[in-house]
This record gives structure tokens, C-alpha cells and sequence, in this order.
């Protein structure tokens, strides 16, 4: 079976309602496995300017991992923060809604995480529940701890492509780890 990678992201609200622990403790007690965590700030100043840069701040590169993952370097560190929430969102840059959520992204710290596991992207999305939280069964994160699209404290990525894009463009390499956590026969046979 496919082994698959995830971005997972506490939102400005998760971590200002103090749900970061919360959060972070539905992936772990399900059984996958963080590979990357931390808080970050994407600042809004750097973010007004960051659609005509984006391009030129980014290229890609082979990462000579497992498997030759691809990453995204960073050429200009000094913009750094301003392309990542732009960026990851990019699909969504026709909508309505986009200046909001990017405003909303870039409102406060956010936690980015990385996990891994068989199943993990489709997973993750069942975990986290609906995009509108009134939608999102109980049991769910914003199921059970969000009321408003707008505020749906975490976000997980859509596909496995999406996942290698996501956590490429929030880590820089050398952020994740790679490990074997002692409960992995406890958990697949
Ligand atoms: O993947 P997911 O977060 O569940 O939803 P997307 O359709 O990818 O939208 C990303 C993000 O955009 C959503 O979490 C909140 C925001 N958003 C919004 O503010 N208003 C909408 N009508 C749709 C999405
Ligand atoms: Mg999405």
C-alpha cells in the first residue's frame, strides 16, 4: 500500500481558541505519523505584495529523499513568508472569497504539520470533516469545534499531490523528520 504525506495546518483561530493540542491529538491518536511541526507566522504586509513576486521567488528541485520528492527553494528569503499563503491556496484565487481567507490565514500564527501514513490524505479529510462546519458531522474537527466556513480552525490537504505540494511549500528542507515510531507494529500488521 501507498504511503502518502499530508499537510495539516491549525489555522489562526485553532491556535488563538488554544485547539492546538486538541488538534494535533486526533491525527496522533488515530495512528499516523508527524514528520514536521511548527508555528509560523505568514505576515500580511509581505502578503499584499506577493502575487507579482511568487514566480520568481519559488523554483523547483529534486529532493534526494525516498522516492525523490520534489521541493520548493526559496530564492528570495526576504519574501519569504508572503508567497505561502498565496501560494498554497492558488486554486482558490478566482473566488470571492480569497482576499478574506488570505486576510484569515495571515491574521496570526498558524501550526503546519506534516503526517504520513497509508490512507492519510482521504483520512485527514474524514477527521477534519466539511468545509462549512454546520455541515460537518459530529466526531469531526469542525464538527465538533467550529461553527463558520470562515473560521474552520484546520486545514488538510485535497489530494497526495497536493499533500507533497503543500508541505514542499511550507517546510524548508531540513524541517521534516524522518522516523520510526516504536507503536508502528502496533498499529499495521
Ligand atoms: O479543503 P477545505 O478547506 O475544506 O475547503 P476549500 O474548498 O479548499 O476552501 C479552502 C478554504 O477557503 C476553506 O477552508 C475556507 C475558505 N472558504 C470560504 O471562506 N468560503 C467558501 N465559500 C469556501 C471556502
Ligand atoms: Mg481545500
Amino acid at each position: 500500500q501507498q504511503v502518502d504525506q499530508t499537510y495539516i495546518m491549525v489555522k489562526p483561530d485553532g491556535v488563538q481558541r488554544g485547539l492546538v493540542g486538541e488538534i494535533i491529538s486526533r491525527f496522533e491518536k488515530k495512528g499516523f505519523k508527524l514528520t514536521g511541526l511548527k508555528l509560523f507566522q505568514c505576515s500580511k504586509e509581505l502578503a499584499e505584495g506577493a502575487g507579482a513576486c511568487q514566480k520568481e521567488n519559488l523554483h523547483r528541485r529534486a529532493h534526494n529523499g525516498r522516492g525523490a520528492k520534489l521541493y520548493f527553494a526559496r530564492v528570495n528569503l526576504e519574501k519569504d513568508s508572503n508567497v505561502d499563503s498565496i501560494e498554497h491556496y492558488k486554486d482558490l484565487k478566482q473566488k470571492s472569497f480569497f482576499p478574506k481567507l488570505i486576510d484569515y490565514i495571515t491574521s496570526g500564527p498558524v501550526v503546519c504539520m506534516a503526517w504520513e501514513g497509508v490512507g492519510v490524505v482521504a483520512s485527514a479529510r474524514k477527521l477534519i470533516g466539511a468545509t462549512d462546519p454546520l455541515q460537518a458531522e459530529p466526531g469531526t474537527i469542525r464538527g465538533d469545534l467550529a461553527v463558520q466556513t470562515g473560521r474552520n480552525v484546520v486545514h488538510g490537504s485535497d489530494s497526495p499531490e497536493n499533500g507533497k505540494r503543500e508541505i514542499a511549500l511550507w517546510f524548508k528542507e531540513g524541517e521534516l523528520c524522518e522516523w520510526t515510531p516504536v507503536q508502528a507494529p502496533w498499529l499495521r500488521e
